[in-house]
């Protein structure tokens, strides 16, 4: 994602004296139910930020938390994570939403296309670090640091301010999804995220650690890597590759980590059918690549551009639909990290 909005310690407090842990918890005091969304297909930065938040607001207000998932986790590390914490989420069609409820979503923000939360929804608070404009007014508590590399750096310091003890399976989560976020090369950290990642490293459990990261990858994986070499040709710096049938999106995903290593390319692609789905993936390995925002302008041209993607020289993956053959319509087309 990019750095490229500053973010002085100055801002941290307001002329109030209050820090934004403070503000986001003083806004919760009405609800009776705190309930957690993130973007679609969530990330490890996602679940550590909803699972860290959840344990804030649970230990300095003492009150219910739910934890969403909205889609599904595919990615083999992502369902390591969740099965090794056991981590309890609850799909996003089955929440019993109540007026009582404040809604809190990480990691993404309102109608960028990244969630399926109804465009009405009313979020008490949105908690992110990727630069994708959403439509933010209304929302009471926004908290947006395009500086850091990831949410869960952002929430760290809440309970790092907040003072709040954090439980090893919640350093193990909030470490690991700073982790995912940044170590890609180039390395899309800041001071925060480092400063984060020290204090939680000796409160994680390292060998959970190891085992989501190396997590067992599923017979398919393979299938879509060898198609996958097979097809893939190199144009200038860049190299394409296609899969025909994708077993999960995150496969695409997958080979561009891999593609993208070929020593003799910048930017790696990969497109694949999921279900009934185009999806794309790309990686760049050059400074200020923007590979995202690039991503996000060519699936912007077919339909509704759906996706963040503030990790320039990261992940992103297109979806669209392929249109009916008899018609002129434009595809829908999504893109995220
Ligand atoms: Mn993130």
């Amino acid at each position: 994602m990019a750095r490229r909005s500053a973010d002085p310690e100055s801002c941290t407090r307001s002329s109030a004296g209050l820090r934004r842990s403070d503000r986001f918890l003083i806004g919760l005091h009405e609800a009776e139910r705190v309930v957690l969304v993130s973007h679609i297909n969530p990330d490890p930065d996602s679940l550590g930020s909803m699972l860290g938040l959840s344990h804030l607001v649970e230990a300095r207000l003492g009150k219910p938390t739910l934890i969403t998932r909205d889609g599904l986790v595919t990615r083999a590390e992502n369902r390591a994570m969740v099965d090794v914490l056991n981590l309890d989420l609850l799909p996003i069609e089955e929440v019993d939403w109540r007026s009582t409820d404040a809604i809190v979503m990480v990691d993404s923000q309102p109608n960028t296309g990244r969630h399926s939360l109804a465009e009405t929804t009313d979020l008490h608070a949105v908690i992110d670090h990727h630069d994708t404009p959403g439509e933010l007014d209304g929302v009471p508590f926004v908290d947006i640091r395009s500086n850091l590399g990831a949410t869960c750096s952002l929430v760290t310091k809440y309970m790092m301010e907040q003072n709040v003890a954090i439980p090893e399976k919640v350093a193990t989560a909030l470490l690991y999804g700073i982790e995912t976020e940044v170590t890609g090369y180039p390395r899309e950290a800041g001071p925060a995220d480092d400063e984060a990642l020290l204090y939680l490293y000796p409160l994680a459990d390292k060998d959970m650690i190891a085992q989501i990261r190396n997590a067992r990858l599923p017979q398919s994986h393979f299938e879509s890597m060898l198609q996958a070499l097979q097809s893939s040709f190199i144009y200038d710096r860049l190299i394409i590759s296609w899969v025909d049938s994708l077993a999960q999106p995150d496969h695409a995903a997958e080979i561009v980590d891999l593609m993208i290593r070929f020593e003799k390319v910048d930017w790696a692609v990969c497109g694949g059918i999921f279900e009934d789905k185009l999806i794309l993936s790309v990686r760049a390995s050059i400074e200020d690549a923007r590979a995202g925002e690039l991503l996000r302008q060519v699936v912007g041209k077919l339909g509704r551009a759906v996706g963040t993607i503030a990790e320039p020289a990261a992940a992103s993956a297109c979806r669209a639909p392929r249109p009916p053959p008899s018609t002129n319509s434009s595809p829908n087309c999504a893109a995220d990290s």
